[in-house]
């Protein structure tokens, strides 16, 4: 049975877009706010560290009910019995994840464009990360953008949940929504936001108002 996706506000990590304040003050504000779910994303911590880390993470968002989800590393994940990970198109197959964490284990997939759409692990995904939906400097790395009409496009051709990432502000959330994403991911905008429970706050009212145009 797939599991359900009824989130509309994930949070993801990013220590440096935290601006030198405590991580975890950070988040709990953040899910304070109106954040509904959390990914614990981290490309330099050592295997004991990230585990440490996300285990701290696991018992804050359990405390307020939130699931956590893992990016990329499959045995952090395990570890800590996360509620799902997150992967991108060139990380672990999801066989192995299957392997490892059971074949029901929920796995987002993110998708950079309209090919990776028709792939295997796109069918067979949790919720598709639209990625991005608009470039990012906390992303450099990334090819192309979706933008509103690939959003659209998207949107017309797959039923999964869409969740849009990528210079994700409370000035376009609205549109995002209405244009068919089902969730916003956000870093910097509430990561490094004044107060990350007014931002997530506003997030959530613009979503609402998004969702009335669908
Ligand atoms: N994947 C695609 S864009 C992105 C990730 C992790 C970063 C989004 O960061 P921000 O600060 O919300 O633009
Ligand atoms: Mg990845």
């Amino acid at each position: 049975m797939e599991t359900d996706f009824p989130y509309r506000l994930y949070l993801v990590t990013d220590e440096q877009a935290c601006l030198g304040r405590d991580f975890f003050w950070v988040v709990e504000e953040a899910i304070k706010g109106g954040v509904d779910i959390v990914q614990l994303r981290e490309k330099e911590l050592s295997l004991d560290s990230f585990i440490q880390k996300a285990e701290k993470l696991k018992t804050l968002c359990d405390r307020y009910n939130v699931p956590l989800i893992i990016n990329d590393n499959i045995l952090v994940a395990a570890k800590v019995q996360s509620f799902g990970v997150h992967l991108g198109q060139s990380d672990e197959p999801l066989e192995r994840v299957w392997e490892l964490l059971g074949t029901n284990f929920p796995i987002g997939i993110s998708v950079e464009s309209m090919e990776d759409l028709e792939k295997p692990s796109s069918k067979k995904a949790w919720y598709l990360g639209v990625s991005p939906i608009f470039s990012t400097p906390t992303k450099e790395d990334t090819i192309s953008e979706w933008g509103l009409e690939g959003l659209a496009k998207l949107r017309s051709l797959t039923n999964k949940k869409l969740v849009a990432i990528g210079n994700v502000k409370t000035q376009n959330a609205k549109e995002i929504i209405s244009h068919g994403a089902d969730c916003l991911a956000v870093v910097s905008g509430i990561c490094s936001a004044v107060s990350p429970a007014v931002a997530a706050e506003s997030f959530r009212k613009e979503i609402e108002q998004g969702l009335k145009f669908r």
